[in-house]
């Protein structure tokens, strides 16, 4: 079956995180994605965090499944012209160096406009047209500057970043959008465009309930379903919430049987209103049903604490997982606490492809996740990534270059 993006090519100048998810989305869609490194070094996170001595780490092999890697030194003349050659035979350029350095490598706008008219060039930053515009950045610094972490964590505790990347990952996700809707329109324009996703930007993006509280607060000055009330205090700006929904039905995390041991022993509970009189059933508060005390989402919400210490005294009387399963037999929305262990082993997320095994000719076998979005008509498989220049000589010759001028390129340094 072929793939809903046969026939892109990616000139994939990125590294480190955010830049290289969105290139390995392109790539698992079925782009041509040409990674361009520099000899001998390579993208930073071939080497960090390594787990086997010599062999590309987990880190790097994660986030470049299903690409190409040839190295080019593009600060070297003769370097500069095999990027120029690509320039002109790709539709797409991707990159996420530090603000200015595609200009200072030569690389200008308006150069790769001379070079393709029909060129997307998109770029992540840290930050948008701004006082922080010339800042490097990275993931937890974008949480902290997009309001995750201010709103993250417990009011008597200090900000807290996510383990989800949300500013690397989660600007990947952004900008592979902003690609594939410029490709869109470049099919009616004929043009190429230029395509920015902001770090700070795509984290604002994913809290934007926390902007929507700000501005709630602002009025009312005060928020019914946050933990703070009936009996804390709100000062001027949305405070940290716990493990409270975020949304507009009430939500916490409660432990299960076992979490004296076990530190993912908890499940999600959201006390929706539509079941809350399977709820009171269940934890054997049927008076609740009725009570006006309780009986309505209103009545409820200065009750809170009591009502899910009540809830709790349930769930801990059940694993997880036994109370997931009575749970839904009723409908109740809740989810358990899973460990990186328990999904790594879910045989499910393996049947899905969401989890996938991949074999690397140096490191052997290893899990990955695989591409969350699928496509009916362009399914996934999920390849190894390259070893450093592994299609250098592949691509010079799809670019034209004879194994001479390969061979003296590679001898000039060049490649
Ligand atoms: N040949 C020659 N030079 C190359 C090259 C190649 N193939 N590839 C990169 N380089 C050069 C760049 O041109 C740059 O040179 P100058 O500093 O002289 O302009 C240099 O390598 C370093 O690039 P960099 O500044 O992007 O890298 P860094 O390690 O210093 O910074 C990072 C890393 C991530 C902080 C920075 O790239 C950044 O802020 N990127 C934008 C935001 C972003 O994506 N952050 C998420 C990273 S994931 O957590």
């Amino acid at each position: 079956m072929g793939k809903a993006l046969d026939g892109v090519r990616i000139l994939d100048f990125t590294h480190v995180q955010s830049g290289p998810t969105c290139t390995q989305l392109l790539a698992w869609f079925g782009a041509d994605v040409i990674k361009v490194e520099r000899a001998g070094a390579g993208d930073i996170t071939r080497e960090q965090l390594r787990d086997i001595p010599d062999v590309d780490s987990l880190y790097f092999t994660m986030l470049n499944h299903n690409k190409r890697s040839v190295t080019i030194d593009t600060k070297n003349p003769e370097g500069k012209l095999v990027l120029e050659a690509l320039i002109q035979k790709c539709d797409v350029l991707v990159e996420n160096f530090a603000p200015g350095a595609l200009d200072r490598m030569g690389f200008t706008w308006e150069r790769i406009q001379e070079l393709n008219p029909k060129m997307i060039v998109a770029s992540v930053k840290g930050f948008g047209p701004g006082p922080y515009e010339d800042c490097k950045v990275y993931e937890n610094v974008a949480q902290c500057a997009g309001g995750a972490a201010s709103t993250t964590g417990f009011d008597d505790g200090p900000p807290v970043v996510s383990g989800a990347q949300i500013g690397d990952s989660g600007t990947g996700l952004h900008l592979a959008l902003g690609i594939v809707t410029a490709l869109f329109q470049r099919v009616s324009t004929g043009r190429g465009q230029r395509v920015l996703a902001a770090m700070q930007d795509g984290v604002l993006n994913l809290c934007r309930v926390k902007l929507r509280d700000q501005q709630r607060l602002e009025r009312t000055g005060v928020m019914k379903e946050y933990p703070q009330y009936p009996n804390g205090t709100f000062g001027e700006a949305v405070p940290r919430a716990g493990n409270a929904s975020g949304g507009g039905q009430p939500g916490w995390i409660l432990k299960c049987k076992g979490w004296e041991a076990d530190p993912n022993a908890y499940i999600y509970f959201i006390t929706q209103a539509p079941v809350w009189a399977k709820i009171c059933n269940v934890i054997g508060k049927e008076e609740w049903a009725t009570d006006p005390e309780y009986a309505t989402p209103a009545a409820r919400l200065p009750r809170l604490k009591e009502i899910f210490a009540e809830i709790e005294r349930w769930t801990m009387t059940k694993t997880k997982f036994e109370a997931m399963e009575i749970l839904n037999k009723y409908d109740i929305p809740c989810g358990p606490i899973l460990s990186m262990k328990e999904i790594a082993e879910e045989p499910s997320l393996r049947k899905t492809g969401t989890i996938v095994e991949v074999d690397h000719p140096l490191r052997g076998k290893y899990l990955t996740v695989g591409n969350p979005i699928k496509l009916s008509d362009s399914p996934t498989e999920v390849t190894r990534s390259p070893l450093l220049g592994e299609h250098t000589e592949e691509v010079m010759a799809e670019l034209g270059y004879s194994l001479d001028q390969i061979s003296a390129l590679r001898v000039a340094g060049a490649i």
